[in-house]
């Protein structure tokens, strides 16, 4: 059974994976209309995958006797000023999520939660793949950015062939 402190804690999450969806939806849409496919192809799936992470909440927060609820989602971004700053911004995203997910697991510390603790800990892990992810495509970025074109051309084939998981 969750305690309120927690349950509410889960739902601000659902917030911010909700939030986290619509902002990769964003930027995969920023791609798209500049016909960078291969980068769209992976924000469109990592859309989803954030989705994903916002419907584990749903099931878990129900599933323990909470009630898991539908919020109001705030706009994200919708303007870049390149295919870089695009995925510092996204980074920066991570990171915050990363922040949040570890107060949450202090949290249930304090709580003695060990369910929600244990709930978490798939969440600690994606983060840290996540945090790999953006920084190994930022490097890769800034690797091809000085061959102009031709330099974005070869990111936007890489991203468009990356696994999302
Ligand atoms: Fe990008 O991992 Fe969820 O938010």
């Amino acid at each position: 059974m969750l305690s309120k402190t927690i349950e509410q804690a889960l739902n601000q999450q659902i917030e911010y994976e909700g939030y986290a969806s619509n902002y990769y939806l964003a930027a995969a849409s920023w791609a798209d209309a500049r016909n960078l496919e291969g980068a769209a192809r992976f924000l469109y799936r990592h859309a989803e995958e954030e989705r994903g992470h916002m419907m584990r909440l749903f099931t878990y927060i129900n599933d323990s006797g909470g009630h898991a609820l539908v919020p109001a989602f705030r706009q994200p971004p919708n303007e870049f000023e390149s295919l870089l700053s695009l995925f510092e911004s996204l980074l920066q995203h991570e990171l915050e999520v990363t922040a949040r997910i570890n107060r949450m697991v202090t949290l249930c510390l304090q709580e003695q939660d060990y369910s929600t603790h244990h709930f978490l800990q798939w969440y600690v892990a994606e983060q840290h793949e996540e945090e790999k992810l953006f920084r190994s495509i930022i490097d890769k970025i800034k690797l091809l950015e000085c061959e102009g074109p031709r330099g974005l051309y070869w990111v936007d084939r890489e991203l468009g062939s990356m696994k999302v998981d």
